[in-house]
């Protein structure tokens, strides 16, 4: 079906989760619903502040703008707006336009009749910003753990962080996080390349099917997962290495509190050596 006539099909009212028919229309080929609209609104305020702060710092310099979190002396208080408070209500805005985001995706799926696959897998990314700037803050019991909005001034406080637990490297939850990126790298780079192999042929040769794909994988590794199940093998690989991101630095502060490399003594001290 022709895209134009797809839409026709598909731009009807309903599937919204709030606000019935209230903002249920299109401005282009862009659908506004509820959640499109606080999108907009959160968007516009946190970006206001950001430029606001900016205007209040040392530097226009994009790299060097830096809004950082309160002193860690203002706990989970409140801040004043120039000492962490701006940072506050940015995170609010934040959070609230990556939740809205995410209910949009939900609603349109819903219009398409889709599963709701993608906007569970956005979820698992705002749940990894939401553990950097919530809950591990909440967890330490101060607004100050987290981490301060500005291009370079955040890859500060990644070092930081990592080197207050000594060698990050030996978190093992970070350890199983890196693996999963990687393995997705290499999932979508085998899973590119397949398809391209296939369905992009040399002039006047003929695509090639599925049935292609599949041997190709069974005579080179004994195995070929399919089509479908390579797709949900990259969306596991992928959330997963979001999961337990956010799992690795939420255990670090609250849950262990020394440097990684002592957590592997457990190793050392297995009854087996002994
Ligand atoms: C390609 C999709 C498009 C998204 C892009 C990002 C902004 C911010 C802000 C002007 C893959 C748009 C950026 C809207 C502009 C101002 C003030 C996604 C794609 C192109 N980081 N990080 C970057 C964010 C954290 C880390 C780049 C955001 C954690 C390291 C960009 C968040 C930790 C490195 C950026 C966030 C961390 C970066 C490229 C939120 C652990 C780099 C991002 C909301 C996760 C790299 C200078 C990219 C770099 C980089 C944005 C959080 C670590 C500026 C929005 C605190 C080690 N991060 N980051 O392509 O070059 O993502 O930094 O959580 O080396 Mg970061
Ligand atoms: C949080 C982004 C969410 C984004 C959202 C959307 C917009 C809109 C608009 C484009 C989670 C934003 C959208 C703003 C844009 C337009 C129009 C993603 C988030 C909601 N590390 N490390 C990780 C590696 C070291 C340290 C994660 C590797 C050192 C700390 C990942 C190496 C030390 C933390 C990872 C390495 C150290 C991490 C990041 C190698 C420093 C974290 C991915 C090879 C000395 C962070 C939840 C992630 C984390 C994290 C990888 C090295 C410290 C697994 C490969 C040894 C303190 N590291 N790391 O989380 O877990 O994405 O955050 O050396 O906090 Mg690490």
């Amino acid at each position: 079906m022709a895209l134009m006539t797809f839409e026709k099909k598909y731009r009807v009212r309903g599937g919204t989760l709030v606000g019935g028919d209230l903002f249920d229309f299109w401005i282009g080929p862009f659908y506004v619903g509820f959640f499109g609209v606080t999108t907009v609104f959160f968007s516009l305020v946190g970006t206001a502040l950001i430029v606001w702060g900016a205007a209040l710092g040392p530097t226009w310099n994009l790299w060097q703008i830096n809004i950082a979190p309160p002193d860690l002396s203002y706990g989970l208080a409140l801040a004043p707006l120039q000492e962490g408070g701006l940072w506050q209500i940015i995170t609010i805005c934040a959070t609230g336009a990556f939740v809205s985001w995410a209910l949009r995706q939900a609603e349109i799926a819903r219009k398409l009749g889709m599963g709701l696959h993608i906007p569970v897998a956005f979820s698992v990314a705002v749940f990894a910003y939401v553990a950097l700037v919530v809950i591990r803050p909440v967890l330490l019991g101060a607004w100050g753990h987290g981490f301060p909005y500005g291009i370079l001034s955040h890859l500060d406080w990644v070092s930081n962080v990592g080197y207050q637990y000594l060698h990050f490297h030996y978190n093992p939850a970070h350890m199983i996080a890196i693996t999963f990126f990687f393995t997705t790298v290499l999932a979508l780079s085998l899973h590119g390349a397949q398809i391209l192999s296939v369905t992009n042929p040399k002039r006047g040769e003929p695509v090639k099917t599925a049935e292609h794909e599949d041997t190709f994988f069974r005579d080179a590794l004994g195995y070929s997962i399919g089509a479908l199940g390579i797709h949900r093998l990259g969306l596991f690989l992928a959330l997963s290495a979001g999961f337990f991101s956010a799992v690795c630095i939420v255990l670090s502060g609250p849950f262990w509190t020394r440097g990684w490399p002592e957590w592997w003594s457990w190793w050392l001290n297995l009854p087996i050596w002994s």
